[in-house]
């Protein structure tokens, strides 16, 4: 250990200003330095499926790429839908993070501390300090609870109605929910801002919609005198971002009796009363539930937010078509991190990831940076049990579906897609996507 630092003061001792400053905070007793090719902060979906995709280049040698990540499980997260609606456990979903990475990249299992992309390395909260030639920033976002008064407590409260899939501790509580309700107000919410994937907080309205059908709960011919009354209280005007698929979703709304508050965000939960807020200086409107599936407002983490990294929003700064920061190109974003102005989704990681792994190899090799990505997201949006619209666009909400060319409609929802949905997405993810090897509609990458 004595020698490891040692060598380590010694490349540090070999001038440049960089060392001066690190020297200056961080203890040279306690902290060690690294040098790395590529340094990829985050082992979710983006952080994985880039750094196997580099590796599996052939460029590099053992530990020339590092992998900062904390967490001890890797999640499935658009699979928390699928246990809301009890068609999955969440135990299936996860992994253990260290089981997903290839031995050749290191992992170091501690949060990121502060970014120095001027002198191109990051510390970590145990003082080390990393250098790289080239960072990859995709720590995903931050799902902040405490922006909803009393949503922390309702959801640790097991005998309150409260939940959401949103949270590996209560994606579970939401089907126990569901199943439970016999009668009464059942709300669905979606916040202001910026969340993931955008269509899940109306899926599991869908899937719940479905369910007390089944159980002669809820009549969608005749909402007024069923059991449960559904309501979508949603602070957006629509029920999605995309006309195409809006248009689709707001007829399906209608044809169900579901009641849409649309410009009403959720802002507070006491007992079984939930407290919205309302555009334009309109009075608060407080409505009784019996249920309420809540989805909390998200943002940066706060050490990308606050760092040299981050745009106004605190988003990773980067370029909508090379995916390379727009100050430091050096530096490169992708998934739910970056500013990328399309939806947050694991089908976007699958088109971001080629695109930036490509520029970044080619910047190494001090070539230009010729991939672009167009924006390609996709949703596939539960409309009940056996059936998915598979929404897919780019920029612009732009339509771009995989399937049109069998002549498909994917605004029209289709058992095909549920089981990509169900069974396909969840496989094929952890067989091929985070190892590197699967382009998402562009299929498998050799
Ligand atoms: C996809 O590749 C993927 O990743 C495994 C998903 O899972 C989260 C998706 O939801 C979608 C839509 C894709 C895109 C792939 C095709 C074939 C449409």
């Amino acid at each position: 250990m004595l020698i490891a630092r040692i060598a380590n003061r010694s490349i540090l001792a070999s001038g440049s200003s960089l060392t001066t400053r690190r020297f200056a905070t961080v203890s040279p007793v306690s902290s060690v330095t690294r040098n790395h090719k590529v340094v990829v902060v985050g082992g979710g979906s983006a952080g994985l499926t880039i750094s196997h995709q580099l590796l599996r280049s052939g460029k590099f040698a053992r530990d020339d790429i590092a992998v900062i990540d904390p967490a001890v499980w890797h999640h499935y997260q658009p699979g928390w839908t699928l246990v809301g609606g009890g068609l999955k456990t969440k135990e299936e979903l996860h992994r253990p993070l260290n089981s997903l990475i290839d031995q050749k990249i290191k992992l170091y299992d501690t949060n990121v501390n502060t970014f120095s992309p001027q002198d191109n390395f990051l510390t970590l909260d145990n003082g080390d300090v990393i250098n790289y030639q080239q960072l990859v920033v995709a720590p995903g976002i931050n799902i902040d609870y405490g922006s909803i008064k009393g949503l922390p407590e309702a959801l640790a409260d097991p005998q309150s109605a409260v939940s959401t899939i949103y949270g590996y501790d209560t994606c579970d509580k939401v089907c126990n929910t569901i199943k439970q309700l016999r009668k009464g107000n059942a709300i669905f919410t979606q916040p202001s801002g910026i969340v993931k994937c955008g269509g899940a907080p109306q899926k599991i309205m869908w899937l719940a919609l479905d369910h007390w059908k089944r159980a002669g709960l809820y009549d969608p011919s005749n909402p007024s005198s069923s059991a449960i009354k559904i309501s979508f209280a949603t602070a957006i005007s629509t029920m999605f971002a995309v006309p195409k698929y809006n248009s689709k979703l707001e007829e399906l709304r209608q044809e169900t009796g579901v009641e849409g508050l649309f410009q009403h965000d959720l802002i507070a939960v006491d007992g079984n009363k939930a407290t919205f807020s309302r555009p334009d200086g309109q009075e608060n409107v407080t409505k009784q539930f019996d249920l309420l599936h809540v989805v909390p407002k998200m943002g940066p983490h706060a050490f990308v937010r606050t760092s040299a990294l981050a745009n106004e929003a605190g988003y990773v700064d980067v370029d909508e078509s090379t995916l390379c920061h727009k100050k430091f190109s050096n530096v490169w974003s992708a998934g739910d991190a970056s500013s990328l102005p399309t939806s947050k989704t694991a089908a976007a990681i699958t088109a971001q990831s080629p695109v930036l792994v490509h520029n970044l190899l080619r910047s190494l090799d001090g070539e230009k940076r010729d991939a672009v990505y167009d924006g390609y997201t996709s949703c596939p949006l539960l409309t009940g049990y056996g059936k998915v619209l598979l929404a897919e666009f780019k920029y612009g909400g732009v339509p771009k579906e995989t399937f049109s060319w069998l002549g498909m409609d994917q605004a029209t929802p289709r058992r095909a897609f549920y089981h990509l949905k169900k069974d396909f997405f969840p496989w094929v993810y952890y067989r091929y996507m985070v190892k590197g090897t699967w382009g998402g509609p562009k299929g498998w990458i050799k």
